[in-house]
């Protein structure tokens, strides 16, 4: 690969492409230990083993490609996620993992010689889709989730997340924290498709990770009387719809005094019938905010409303954190060696942006030093179908991400 071809990305980027879209929606269901899911682990097996990288699987799930020696420890890790949210793009997650096998094509093409140990890594279930959780498999791998609350993870069929992975071939008793393969690493730099539009609106390729805020899920559930919808009197009703109505507009408010995000994007209805006033209301708030404070505050302030709504409608009201990630700052030093290594070698300029997004980066930067690099992408949009990234910039990221590499790994 040159710097203008797109060397095997390309192929990758096709083989993998099909995988799990919807025919309808044009979106992506690839949710964790799926059919689909087994399909592009499959495929990541495939590209491990015909470049001769050793292929693991690790006690949580997540698979590896190694070349050279683990047990050697400082490694480079490269890599993301394959999985995806309901309908979403093709870039989130598979940008990266499709980039680091290209980057490493491109360093062997450019006769690069490792002196430390390289992997590159496809994180299971860092979507959350299917069992509610971001980030399972580098939860899991950093200690930040239990064997026993991740057994306790069910989906919306009731299929609980032992059974799923039992199901897909895998173990589930053998999950648990994974000190002794994150001490064998020396650093991970996962590469994504920017989830805005600043890189468009500056005008580059390619951005460096700074920090991602403080977010997490929230579960509300708010409980009322079924009854029929033509016969009850309004004066009668214990109505849960309207409660969370009122709770989501609260939402919007709250997020708005406080410059944060705050999202109800999921919620289940019982007994969901069209001529029924529902008995229970179910939605899961998703908010962020650039600091802790901040998150409190909106939080604090759409729970209280939450609770006043609820008792104006005679609805009882219970609100469960079901996850939270703490502020991220990535490792200082390794994203001045980037800055160091795309500012120097390369003509790109490189910004250094914050993110309202998780990753697996995050999850893992409380145990080893990560670092992130960011794709432009010109609408901006993720978790949409609409998310894009131009074959160009997916080049540019991966010689990025290869200039990195060998400024890492290499003598
Ligand atoms: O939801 C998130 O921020 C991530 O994409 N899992
Ligand atoms: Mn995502
Ligand atoms: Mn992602």
């Amino acid at each position: 690969m040159t710097r203008s071809d797109g060397g095997s990305f390309h192929q990758m980027w096709r083989e993998l492409l099909p995988i799990g879209r919807h025919p309808a929606s044009g979106g992506y269901r690839r949710f964790a230990w799926s059919g689909v899911d087994g399909d592009c682990r499959a495929w990541f097996e495939e590209q491990a083993t015909a470049r001769g990288l050793r292929y693991e699987v690790d006690r949580n799930g997540n698979q590896w490609a190694w070349l050279g020696d683990p047990a050697e420890g400082d490694a480079v890790v490269t890599g993301s996620h394959l999985d995806s949210v309901p309908d979403g793009g093709a870039f989130d997650g598979p940008l990266g993992v499709v980039s680091a096998f290209a980057a490493l094509d491109e360093l062997r093409d450019r006769g690069a010689r490792f002196d430390r140990p390289l992997a590159i890594v496809n994180f299971g279930d860092e979507e959350g889709a299917r069992f509610g959780l971001a980030c399972v498999g580098s939860r899991l791998t950093a200690g930040q989730l239990t064997r026993e609350q991740a057994h306790r993870l069910t989906d919306g069929d009731g299929v609980t997340l032992p059974r799923a992975m039992e199901a897909a071939g895998y173990d589930p008793d053998a999950i648990g924290p994974d000190p002794e393969r994150l001490a064998r690493i020396g650093a991970f730099v996962e590469l994504h498709v920017e989830q805005g539009r600043a890189l468009d609106l500056s005008g580059d390729r390619v951005g460096i990770a700074s920090a991602i805020w403080p977010h997490g899920r929230w579960r509300f559930d708010f409980r009322g009387e079924a009854n029929h919808a033509g016969t009850t009197r309004l004066a009668d009703r214990h109505d849960p719809m309207l409660s969370y109505a009122e709770t989501v507009l609260a939402a919007r408010r709250e997020a708005e005094l406080a410059g944060a995000v705050a999202t109800f994007g999921k919620i289940t209805v019982e007994p969901n019938g069209v001529n029924a006033i529902p008995s229970l209301v179910r939605g899961w708030l998703d908010s962020r905010a650039e600091d802790q404070v901040s998150l409190d505050t909106v939080v604090g302030g759409i729970e209280k409303a939450a609770r006043s709504y609820a008792d104006a409608h005679g609805v009882d009201l219970d609100i469960v954190r079901e996850s939270f990630t703490p502020v991220v700052e990535f490792d200082h030093a390794l994203r001045d060696e980037l800055a160091r290594i795309l500012g120097t070698d390369t003509d790109l300029t490189v910004p250094v942006l914050g993110t309202g997004a998780g990753h697996d980066a995050g999850i893992l930067s409380g145990s080893i030093p990560t670092a992130m690099l960011f794709v432009r992408n010109p609408t901006g949009v993720s978790h949409s179908p609409a998310e894009s990234a131009s074959e160009d910039d997916c080049v540019a990221g991966v010689l990025a991400l290869a200039d990195v590499l060998e400024g890492l790994a290499c003598r």
